[in-house]
């Protein structure tokens, strides 16, 4: 291999509002990794696979009611369920991208006016990502493209405070993308800084954790 015991995957994030296109961008970033041989696999949280993911996929369908706390709680313990799995694939070099990640936890439950520490405080010691691609939509925009879901939080006005939430949370070390674009434009620019992150990782980047 390339790399030296040091040598791992990247944890790539792709965030932002419903319907900017991360989950198509997502998989065509799996399959541009994949290309150049890199051993990448996908993640997306909420993962409603579990029994924690199905109290939340309860949740945002609107079949069960739970308090904004709980289920910030929840969606932080569908992470915390993944983590040991995340470190150990990442450690056997293997890439992931996710699809949402704690940024999403901090800003749609900061949407709802909850304090914004609290929000941040059970996300302490999950994996850092090495790499935050965000995928900026004007809520407008985004709203247009149609399918919004009946799920909880598909609505304009929500997604519009969600929007000032992760700008609130977004710092320079974020690569910020311009999701109004075509598909191929956007899928372009996510594919160079992840390359570029997944070399990194691979020359034996150590792991950190949130929250910085
Ligand atoms: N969501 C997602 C949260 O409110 N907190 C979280 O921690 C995460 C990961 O769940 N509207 C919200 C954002 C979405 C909803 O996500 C379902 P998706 O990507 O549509 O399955």
């Amino acid at each position: 291999s390339i790399g030296n015991n040091d040598s791992r995957g990247a944890l790539i994030v792709l965030e932002g509002l419903d319907r900017c296109g991360k989950t198509s961008q997502s998989s065509r970033l799996l399959s541009y990794l994949d290309s150049f041989g890199h051993s990448v696999e996908l993640l997306r949280f909420p993962d409603r696979s579990t029994n924690v993911g199905q109290m939340i996929s309860a949740y945002l369908s609107k079949q069960s009611h739970l308090n904004d706390h709980t289920i910030h709680l929840l969606f932080s313990a569908n992470r915390w369920e993944k983590r040991s799995m995340m470190e150990t694939k990442l450690k056997a070099g293997t890439t992931l991208i996710v699809d949402r990640y704690s940024y999403s936890g901090v800003a749609y439950s900061f949407a709802k006016g909850i304090d914004i520490e609290w929000c941040k405080a059970p996300e302490i010691g999950l994996l850092a990502p090495d790499l935050v691609l965000y995928l900026d939509i004007p809520p407008e925009k985004a709203a247009e493209r149609g399918g919004y879901g009946d799920e909880r939080y598909d609505h304009l006005e929500f997604q519009k405070k969600v929007a000032q939430c992760f700008q609130i949370l977004c710092d320079s070390s974020w690569k910020i993308i311009d999701a109004c674009q075509a598909m191929e434009d956007v899928e372009k620019q996510l594919q160079e800084t992840a390359l570029d992150r997944v070399i990194t990782c691979q020359k034996g980047k150590p792991l950190s954790f949130l929250w910085r």
